[in-house]
This record gives structure tokens, C-alpha cells and sequence, in this order.
């Protein structure tokens, strides 16, 4: 009887500690994790230690240490408690954002082939810390249980789309973006700087398409631009957080803001506009689509689309040019692709279009981003896979939210939806969450809109399909709600998650 009762304790405590829920959980799901025995404890000292090559990420880590008020002292690494390595002979095993994170009683020891690969370890670490060092400062004590990860994405594009022309987002809201996307290991952030209501990115040659293309928005949105010194900014934020900016200007189709300062650009009469929609220099301000075009037959616009790629590809880090090509029927269209994927190369950049593109036979080079699927395409492109009804993040969070989509998904895209997307496209290289703006006006249903939904898409991003599990992911997302309140994300409440 002794025996038995002594079997039920054993058996009962090494379930209890095989649950991975009464660890720290870790978002977006590391591919390889293995919880071991024993804890680490910070003391009122910390001994820390990096290699020259790892030292990028130092401030970094120093910032994640303090929260915890114990003296840092830099060490040698036999000394170190906390210690950062770049180790190259892991290139081939961790690829360049992959990392390997080791907790002891004794030591906590990241290392990668990489800096971007050390920052994704350090935010799993931080990860490990108490939801309050979101806010700088950890006041309750705490210790970090020991763990043998080895992780690396399943994806290269890890990305969010913020649709900045219907509604503008400044520079403040972005930045706040940037760091969230961060935390969960999102690294492409996609800005479709044009369209009918609004242009948003300074071009010095063609100086009205902001002064008043700027000005305009959709109907109770934000109007404003990004000058070409912002976007740098920016730019530079975002890449300390190992996120590349992508930025879009959406052509040939969706140009109506920039007619308003150059009706040069539109055929005679406007012939190529709707005018019960709007007619320049009017303002537009209402959300239909698929009613505006550049006239292709002029050479101007050509002239245009030149110089607006040249500026762009003149300011862009990133390898990537955007250049829009939904919604539009023209006899000229897929001539028109083809110049403009060329006039991309040209300025030493690779295009990136809606699904539409491939219709025209573009080069190998390009990369196109699918929404709903059905195009019948003349080139096996590349993918990012932004398929409406798993990605567009417009649409309720449940059936009938107030101010949302529900065109490509009657019931709204749920936080499942986007989970449980599986890309069956041998050519896809990611995934992108897209969040249109003819419905969001402000920060605060731009954060309602995105979280906790982005968060999903960074795990459908990195985690490997077959170690992906939606109900054991919505338990892990619960303890994450403290995380998000300390970073004052005005999450939507997802029904589906109990927040702890
Ligand atoms: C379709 S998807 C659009 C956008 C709209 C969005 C609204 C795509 C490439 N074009 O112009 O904002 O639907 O959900």
C-alpha cells in the first residue's frame, strides 16, 4: 500500500514537471526545447561576458540585465554567469537567425553563427523573465528554470503589412510596432505607402505627392507623410531589431492621391477615372477600389515611375521594392509590370507585387504576395503567403466586430485562422499579416486589429508545421496578456484565450 501511494507521488510529480505549462512560455514555440533540472538564480552581481563579434548585441543584453537591479560587471568568460558567443561553424546548423540558448543552475550561455541569431536568443530570455520586465523594472523575485534550447525558422519572411495610405500611422506608433513585432520574432514590416486616399512617402522630384496627396485620407482617418530623413529613421530603428522595412508604392492601379497633385498622369478627360468617385484635385475619401489608374500609353509616366523607384531604391536598406499591381483591368497592364520590375533591377533592388503580377511574364527575380489564390499565373515566382481569409487582419476578430471587414471571410479571421494556415506552395518563402486601413483610424484599433493576431502569424512564421498545436499555443498566448499590458498593447480580447 506504501508502495503504491509512493508510485502515485512519483508518477504524478514527473508529470507535473514534464508540463511545459508551469514553465515560462515561449512565443513563437522554439523548434527544439528541452526543459532540465534546476534553476538560475541571478545574485546581486552579474558577471557577464561576450566575444568581440558578439558585441553588437551587448547593449542589448546589459538593457535585459539591469531590469533585474543586480551590478553588471563585464568579465571573462570563465568568470561569466550571462555570456554571448558568435560561433560561425554554426552557420550550417542555425542558418542566420537561429540561436542556441543553454540555462544551468551555473550559467545561462547564448551562442549563434550570427548577431541577428543572439538577438532572437536573448528575446527568448526575456521571454523567461517576468512579464514586468516589459516595463523596465522587476520588483518580485524571480529565478529562470534551466533549459536546453536549439531553434531556428521554419521562414525567412516573418512579416506584418501596416496599409499606411487610407490612414496614416506616425513615426511613434511605428517604432511601437517595431518592438512588438520583436518580441515574437517578426522581421519584415511591409508599408503600403500609397493609394487612392493618401501618398505618404516624400519624393523630391515629384514634391506635390505629399504636399497634397499628404494631406488627404479615407473618411475620419489620419492624413500625413513620412519625409525621406523619417523613413531612414525608421529604418534604422527597425533594423536594430533585425526587421526590414519593405515599402510599397501601389501601381499602376490605386494612384488616385497621386493624380491629385499630377492629373498629367491620367488620360484625357480622366477618361481612365470614375468621376462619380473623385476628380483632381479633388480629395478622395471613400473605400471603393479598382477605379483608378495612370494612363499607360503616356511617357510621363513612365518618367514618373522612374524617378519614384530611383528615390526609393535610393533610400531603401533592404534589398526589396514593392511595387503594388491589385485590382486593376488594362490592356497595357502587363507591359506595364514588365517595365516596372525592370526599372526595379535597374536600381539594383528586387520587385515584390500582389498576386496579380504574375500574369505578366516577370523575371524569375520576383516575388509575388498571394490574397486570394486564383490567379492564373505565367511564372512560378516565389511566395509570400498573404492569403485573405488567414491573413487579412481588417476583418473582425470574430463574426460582426464593430468597423471591420468581412468580404474574403464572412465570420471574420480568427486568431485559429491564422494559426492553423499551412502553405502548400513549395515556392513560399513566409508569411504576412495585412492590415488594410479604410476601417482602422487610429493607434488604438490599429493595436486592436493586429494583437494578438500577429502573434500567430509569427508562429505560423517560425515554428515548423509539424510542431505547431493550436489549443497548447492559446495556453501559452494566456500568459503572454500580462506581457502585453506591461507593453501597453491594446490587444483584443480574444475569446478564444484565457488571459492570465
Ligand atoms: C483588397 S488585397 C485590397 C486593398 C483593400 C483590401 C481591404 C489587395 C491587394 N487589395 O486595396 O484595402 O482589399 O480588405
Amino acid at each position: 500500500m506504501k508502495l503504491f501511494f509512493f508510485s502515485v507521488v512519483v508518477v504524478f510529480s514527473i508529470t507535473f514537471n514534464l508540463n511545459a505549462q508551469d514553465k515560462p512560455a515561449i512565443i513563437p514555440k522554439p523548434n527544439k526545447i528541452e526543459w532540465t533540472d534546476g534553476e538560475f538564480q541571478f545574485s546581486s552581481t552579474i558577471n557577464y561576458y561576450s566575444n568581440p563579434e558578439a558585441d553588437k548585441n551587448l547593449t542589448r543584453l546589459e538593457d535585459l540585465l539591469k531590469t533585474t537591479g543586480s551590478e553588471l560587471q563585464k568579465t571573462s568568460e570563465e568568470e561569466a554567469h550571462v555570456s554571448l558567443k558568435i560561433d560561425k561553424n554554426l552557420a550550417s546548423k542555425l542558418s542566420t537567425e537561429g540561436y542556441q540558448l543553454k540555462i544551468t543552475s551555473e550559467k545561462i550561455e547564448i551562442i549563434a553563427a550570427e548577431n541577428s541569431g543572439l538577438f532572437y536568443g536573448i528575446i527568448t530570455l526575456r521571454q523567461l523573465f517576468p512579464a514586468e520586465v516589459e516595463s523596465g523594472k522587476i520588483t518580485s523575485a524571480f529565478h529562470i528554470p534551466a533549459v536546453e534550447i536549439s531553434d531556428k525558422p521554419h521562414y525567412q519572411w516573418r512579416g506584418t503589412m501596416i496599409d499606411m495610405a487610407r490612414s496614416f500611422f506616425g513615426l511613434d506608433y511605428l517604432k511601437k510596432h517595431i518592438d512588438r513585432m520583436a518580441l515574437y520574432k517578426l522581421n519584415r514590416l511591409h508599408l503600403h505607402l500609397s493609394d487612392d486616399q493618401g501618398w505618404r512617402i516624400e519624393i523630391k522630384k515629384w514634391p506635390k505627392l505629399t504636399e497634397i496627396g499628404g494631406q488627404s485620407a479615407v473618411k475620419n482617418g489620419q492624413s500625413g507623410f513620412l519625409t525621406q530623413q523619417q523613413f531612414k529613421e525608421l529604418q534604422h530603428y527597425a533594423k536594430e531589431r533585425n526587421v526590414m522595412i519593405i515599402p510599397e508604392v501601389d501601381l499602376p492601379g490605386h494612384t488616385y492621391a497621386a493624380l491629385q497633385g499630377y492629373p498629367e498622369l491620367s488620360c484625357e478627360n480622366f477618361s481612365n477615372l470614375d468621376p462619380k468617385r473623385a476628380t483632381p484635385p479633388e480629395a478622395y475619401d471613400g473605400v471603393e477600389v479598382g477605379w483608378s489608374k495612370f494612363c499607360m500609353e503616356k511617357p510621363i509616366v513612365y518618367e514618373f515611375v522612374a524617378d519614384v523607384i530611383a528615390e526609393l531604391a535610393e533610400i531603401t536598406d533592404g534589398p526589396y521594392l514593392h511595387i503594388g499591381g491589385d485590382e486593376i483591368e488594362d490592356e497595357h497592364y502587363k507591359e506595364f509590370v514588365i517595365k516596372a520590375e525592370k526599372l526595379v533591377r535597374l536600381n539594383g533592388k528586387s520587385a515584390i507585387g500582389w498576386e496579380e503580377v504574375t500574369q505578366a511574364k516577370v523575371d524569375v527575380s520576383f516575388i509575388s504576395q498571394r490574397w486570394t489564390g486564383t490567379t492564373e499565373s505565367v511564372v512560378d515566382t516565389r511566395v509570400i503567403e498573404s492569403i485573405c481569409k488567414n491573413f487579412y487582419l481588417d476583418h473582425g476578430n470574430v463574426p460582426d466586430q464593430p468597423n471591420t471587414y468581412s468580404w474574403c471571410k464572412k465570420d471574420g479571421v480568427s486568431l485559429k485562422n491564422v494559426y492553423d494556415f499551412i502553405s502548400e506552395n513549395r515556392k513560399a518563402i513566409g508569411v504576412e499579416g495585412a492590415m488594410w486601413s479604410e476601417l482602422v483610424h487610429n493607434d488604438k484599433s490599429a493595436d486592436d486589429r493586429l494583437w494578438p493576431r500577429s502573434i500567430a502569424v509569427a508562429e505560423v512564421g517560425w515554428t515548423a508545421p509539424e510542431k505547431k498545436n493550436y489549443t497548447e499555443f492559446v495556453d501559452r498566448l494566456g500568459w503572454h496578456g500580462k506581457r502585453l499590458s506591461e507593453l501597453e498593447v491594446d490587444f483584443y480580447n480574444t475569446p478564444e484565450v484565457d488571459w492570465n
